[in-house]
């Protein structure tokens, strides 16, 4: 071996050595949605989104993390039982871990993740998930779906329902016209505000 080729494999093991750890630090850079943290909670106060677009993820304790100032904003809660809001089409929240509350607002998404959840959709539009455990997911004018677990689904002229796997209790309130609701496996309970425009989907018992 020539010394060029030594003195080249020393510069290529060099350049790894010193690649790797910048490469480590981007793996361990909290993440939320696909997209790098520009606010990482830290204490227990409120936090407050900015009027551009964030990325905010919370700490492993409670939270309560407001992002309907503006922009599109992902938020994930991680560990504890955290409060998230957020607002408009795009923006995105997951509560993670824990029995979480989270609002979407104006046609932005959001998911209660694991534990016992709260989740809103608000002011038209807006997609949430319950995800695993016993959750109450709340839909105006938008899309519900409660996931795993038994559930509690509840629309105000909701456009669909889900109860999804467990024995959920789905109800469409008064007013509402839903085009679906799909109560999903197991023995479920629904409720119907307006019969005519509804389609019923895996809705075994009828609740008075
Ligand atoms: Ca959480
Ligand atoms: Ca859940
Ligand atoms: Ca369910």
């Amino acid at each position: 071996m020539s010394l060029r080729i030594v003195f080249a494999l020393l510069m290529l093991a060099g350049a790894a050595a010193i690649v790797a750890p910048a490469s480590v630090d981007a793996r361990s850079t909290p993440r939320c949605h696909g997209e790098v943290a520009t606010i990482i909670v830290t204490g227990s106060d409120p936090v407050v989104g900015t009027f551009g677009d964030d990325v905010i993820v919370g700490s492993s304790g409670s939270d309560n993390i407001d992002a309907t100032q503006g922009g599109i904003d992902f938020v994930c809660g991680g560990n504890g039982d955290d409060l998230i809001k957020v607002q408009w089409e795009g923006s995105w929240a997951n509560g993670g871990n824990g029995n979480d509350h989270v609002e979407a607002w104006r046609g932005a998404t959001g998911l209660g993740g694991s534990g016992d959840d709260e989740v809103w959709g608000l002011y038209f539009d807006s997609v949430v998930f319950g995800g695993s455990g016993n959750d109450n997911v709340y839909v105006e004018e938008g899309w519900g779906d409660g996931g795993s677990g038994n559930d509690e689904v509840r629309g105000w002229y909701a456009i669909e329902m889900l109860g999804g796997s467990g024995k959920d209790f789905l109800i469409d309130n008064v007013g509402s016209n839903s085009d679906l609701m799909d109560c999903g496996s197991n023995a479920d309970t629904y409720f119907i505000g307006s019969p005519a425009d509804q389609v019923l989907r895996r809705c075994e018992n009828q609740g008075v």
